[in-house]
């Protein structure tokens, strides 16, 4: 009899859950995933698009919760992608990010360890680290050795949830990984975020129901790669011999001005400078410059490698936003 692998995922209604929900259930895995809250209307979602995926109630800042997901869902695996990941939010709402960012991991941690500790195959647990934790960087690019120096409180509370999984590992011999993933895009991204406010509003300017885009800063700098390569490497690091730590990346950065360019031009539309303001409002208080990844260790320990380029994944976004907007309209 083939017995399924189980995995476990936190954060299951997010870009990434969605992406590696789809593709362990290929692996052919059994799928579970936490939802939080009653009647989440984001649950209901995964319902609908992901029918293979059970779904088991509970709460990062909810220690109980997480015992009794773990003992329901018997996982081997357990990707803990929930957080509140938005870093503007994070400075309005510093201690629940820190509570569900930081303190989260802990629980999971504790609750592996209590649930995990009679079993004979331990679970194997991946933190959602983050280039965030590089923040005002100190080399570039960023490999695994780079301190960090976060610049939010969402930085700040990833360096903490980053720290105690490797100190799981260390002090609990748990198999335990990190992977720092730079900034990963898609369709399935959330409006909040640049790439995705971006590539939206271009759908809507071209087809004539949005006549400007507000935005923060445009010099910002960042790693933009697929969030459909990018899980790939979660489950990669968590196949090893050894837990470790591996950062994920393309190698290239890009402008928000470069951004700009390539979504406007994919959707046929001259001169982004027209319809662009900047506006106070999207300033954050203190901002992360430049980031760009170095994913060496990835690429030889994993055999990972990011196929989907920078002007491919904008123009991939814009297409969807575009066929998105025109059902919307109807
Ligand atoms: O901002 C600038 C903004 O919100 C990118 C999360 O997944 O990746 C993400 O964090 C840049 C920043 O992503 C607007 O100031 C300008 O410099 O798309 P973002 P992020 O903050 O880099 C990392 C790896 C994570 O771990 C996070 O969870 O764009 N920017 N104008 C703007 N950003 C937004 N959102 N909106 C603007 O209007």
């Amino acid at each position: 009899m083939v017995v399924m692998a189980r995995a476990l995922i936190t954060g299951i209604t997010g870009q990434d859950g969605r992406h590696l929900a789809e593709f362990l259930h290929t692996k052919g895995y059994e799928v579970f995933g936490l939802v939080k809250g009653q009647n989440n209307p984001k649950a209901e979602s995964i319902r609908d698009e992901f029918p293979f995926v059970q779904l088991v109630p509970g709460d990062l800042a909810d220690f109980s919760s997480l015992v009794s997901a773990l003992e329901m869902s018997q996982p081997d695996e357990v990707y803990n992608l929930g957080a509140i990941s938005f870093v503007a939010m994070s400075f309005n709402q510093a201690e629940l990010t820190g509570n569900i960012t930081g303190l989260g991991v802990l629980r999971m941690l504790e609750a592996i360890r209590l649930v995990g500790g009679a079993r004979k195959n331990p679970i194997r647990f991946y933190q959602a680290s983050s280039s965030e934790m590089f923040g005002k960087v100190r080399e570039t690019p960023q490999t695994e050795m780079t301190p960090f120096h976060p610049r939010s409180p969402y930085g700040v509370a990833k360096v903490f949830a980053h720290d105690i999984t490797v100190n799981y590992r260390e002090s609990y011999d748990m198999f335990a990984c990190s992977g720092i993933l730079f900034n990963h895009e898609g369709p399935r991204r959330g409006l909040e975020f640049v790439t995705r406010k971006i590539t939206n509003s271009v759908a809507r300017i071209k087809l004539g129901v949005q006549s400007e885009l507000v935005l923060g800063n445009l010099e910002a700098k960042r790693d933009w790669g697929y969030a459909g390569d990018y899980v790939e490497a979660m489950w990669m690091m968590l196949q090893q011999p050894k837990p470790d730590d591996f950062v994920v990346a393309t190698g290239k950065s890009h402008s928000i001005e470069q951004l700009l360019e390539v979504a406007f031009a994919a959707a046929d539309l001259k001169d982004w400078r027209q319809y662009v303001r900047q506006d106070q409002r999207f300033f954050r208080p203190a901002e992360v410059d430049l980031l760009i990844g170095d994913a060496t260790k990835a690429k030889t320990k994993l055999g990972w490698q990011p196929k989907v380029g920078f002007n491919e994944l904008i123009e991939m976004m814009v297409r969807h936003d575009i066929d998105y907007e025109t059902k919307r309209a109807k």
